[in-house]
């Protein structure tokens, strides 16, 4: 970890319903009526449009803390990020920390949540990524298969083996739309990892090249085809989502 800061958006993504594992886990200690959230940190809000699913971390801790009870809100987070957050007035006070239940990531995989400004109305699943970190933003991403290498590479192993993980094949095998124009086509995701052959969501290094150039093509050199903002900037586009999530409270800041 570099000694910057790195600035977050968090999504909000309304649990719609919960796995059976997780039903099991949690039993009766989510209060009546009250929302909870899975919160995918992202460095690319104008992306909210393409998420395909949520992934979480099959073997890391999570649980799921008070947000703000005035509003009976709830998040999935690390015990982590939910630290930080007790200092960015994102919990019931400074420093507080109140966690009703702890589970773990494959306990979560299956769980239907409402995915703001996506294709998909009904909702997105909850779903297993190995390579996800447990140490970086809240452990939760958002699956954008069109513009993250990272997200296109799982994207392709679960489809390949769904029983083995554990999932139904309809939940990952959603349709992949373009948002961004880019100097190489509008998937930059899926151009790099074939140009880069890359096989597997373990092939770290190529990997890890990918993410670079989607992120510098994309970014600084990016168009929006997609969306309220379709003719836009990325750069441009990137504040306006993230402007509207936040003043439809379905997005909030956060730093690390
Ligand atoms: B980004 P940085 Cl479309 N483990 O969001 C692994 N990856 C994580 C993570 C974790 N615990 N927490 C966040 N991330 C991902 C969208 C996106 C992202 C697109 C394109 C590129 C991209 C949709 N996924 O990131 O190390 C999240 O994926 C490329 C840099 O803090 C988050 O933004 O620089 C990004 O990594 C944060 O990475």
């Amino acid at each position: 970890e570099g000694i910057g800061v790195q600035e977050y958006t968090c999504v909000k993504l309304q649990t719609l319903e919960w796995s059976d594992r997780a039903k099991e886990v949690l039993g009766d200690k989510i209060p009546k009526d009250a929302k909870v959230y899975f919160i995918p940190a992202t460095l690319r809000p104008e992306t909210v449009y393409g998420m395909t699913c949520c992934f979480v971390g099959p073997k890391v801790n999570y649980g799921v803390f008070s947000l703000s009870p005035e509003k009976n809100e709830y998040v999935v987070a690390t015990p982590r990020a939910a630290r930080n957050m007790a200092y960015q007035n994102l919990s019931p006070g400074w420093g507080v920390i109140t966690k009703i239940a702890g589970l773990v990531g494959s306990d979560l995989v299956g769980t239907l949540v409402n995915a703001p400004l996506s294709a998909y109305k009904d909702g997105i699943r909850i779903l297993p990524m190995e390579s996800l970190k447990d140490n970086k933003g809240t452990a939760v991403v958002a699956c954008v298969p069109s513009d993250s290498p990272d997200d296109y590479a799982t994207t392709l192993e679960l489809q390949k083996k769904p029983e083995f993980y554990g999932i139904k094949k309809e939940w990952v095998d959603k349709e992949i739309v373009p948002l961004i124009e880019t100097p190489k086509g509008n998937l930059i995701a899926k151009t790099l990892y074939e140009e880069l052959g890359i096989n597997s969501p373990k092939d770290a290094k190529p990997l890890a090249e990918a993410k670079e150039v989607a992120y510098k093509l994309g970014f600084y050199q990016g168009t929006m085809i997609f969306g309220d903002y379709a003719g836009k900037s990325v750069q441009d586009a990137r504040t306006l989502v993230g402007k509207q999530l936040s003043d439809e409270d379905l997005a909030f800041k956060y730093a690390e």
